[in-house]
């Protein structure tokens, strides 16, 4: 695969920041994509954390498979890694994430108080890869539109601090990426799930991926959503073949990057139905398709 130049000179800058800043901060709110909550966790984050404690929150459960999203959410407990699901959109959001924050700092808090200490916010920076939802939760736990969003990675260019109630002090950050993905798999999940720059991974890299996904796991869905027969996905046809049939069904004649570019679509918005793209137990097998 090509070196594709995803960590360009402003992601650098923005996790100097990151690390500028985590001092300031009580905890550290790391949003991951629901459909990928092990690809889309930045390890130069945790490295930057350090010690502080983090709160993984998977975002965009309203796209994921529910059932997957229970097998994370236990894997995280039994690794003792607090975590918790949800739709950065939805109403209730502020007072489960406050609730949960105040639960892990609650003895930090308690301490501070001990000592006389005036009782304060909590101050969280919220993290993670670019259009995972950080400025749509963060305008949700405000309950304002104070910070800019937009189905793109690269929204947010610099750091903000937003105050939400009494009880939560926040920081809203850029996504940041990392130099190197651990496997090709990976960067293509990233891309799946629009957290890479369109511009910047083949589309029909992409596409094929996705659609390779689908027909293993979402083939009923897959041939009602494309009008496709029994024999377009019989075992012999391949995928780039697949591909151009359904490029047909579209009307796009044998123009194989529109087709590829309205799947990614497709997939992306759900019409497909609530999909994860990895599992707790992809993680022991150590996947790279
Ligand atoms: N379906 C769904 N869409 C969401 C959810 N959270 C955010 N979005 C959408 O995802 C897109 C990106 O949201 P942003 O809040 O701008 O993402 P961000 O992480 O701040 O992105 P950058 O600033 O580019 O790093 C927007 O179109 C949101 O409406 C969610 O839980 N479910
Ligand atoms: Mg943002």
């Amino acid at each position: 695969m090509a070196t594709i130049q995803w960590f360009p000179g402003h992601m650098a800058k923005a996790l100097r920041q990151i690390r500028e800043q985590m001092s300031l901060v009580d905890i550290v709110f790391e949003l991951v994509d629901a459909r990928i909550p092990y690809s889309s966790q930045n390890p130069e984050v945790a490295r930057a954390a350090g010690d502080k404690p983090r709160l993984l929150i998977l975002t965009k459960t309203d796209l994921a498979d529910p059932q997957v999203t229970k097998e994370w959410l236990n894997y995280f407990a039994t690794n003792d890694q607090p975590a918790l699901a949800l739709d950065s959109r939805a109403q209730n959001v502020a007072k489960v994430v406050t609730k949960k924050a105040q639960e892990i700092l609650k003895d930090k808090m308690a301490q501070e108080q001990a000592k006389g200490l005036q009782k304060r916010a909590i101050r969280a920076m919220c993290v993670g890869v670019p259009n995972v939802g950080k400025s749509t939760l963060l305008n949700h736990l405000v309950k304002k539109n104070v910070a800019a969003t937009g189905n793109r990675p690269g929204v947010t260019t610099g750091q903000q601090w937003l105050r939400s109630s009494a009880a939560l002090e926040l920081l809203d950050t850029p996504g940041v990426l990392w130099p190197k993905f651990d496997t090709e798999r990976q960067g293509i999940l990233l891309a799946l799930t629009g957290a890479i720059k369109d511009s910047l991974y083949p589309k029909d890299d992409v596409a094929l991926f996705g659609l390779h996904y689908l027909r293993q796991h979402r083939l009923p869905e897959l041939k009602k959503r494309y009008r496709l027969s029994d024999a377009d996905v019989a075992e012999d046809v391949s995928d780039p073949d697949l591909l151009l049939i359904i490029t047909q069904k579209m009307g796009f004649r044998d123009d194989y990057d529109r087709a590829s570019e309205r799947l990614i679509f497709d997939l992306r918005k759900g019409k497909l139905g609530p999909t994860s793209f990895e599992e707790p137990s992809d993680l022991e097998e150590n996947v790279d398709e």
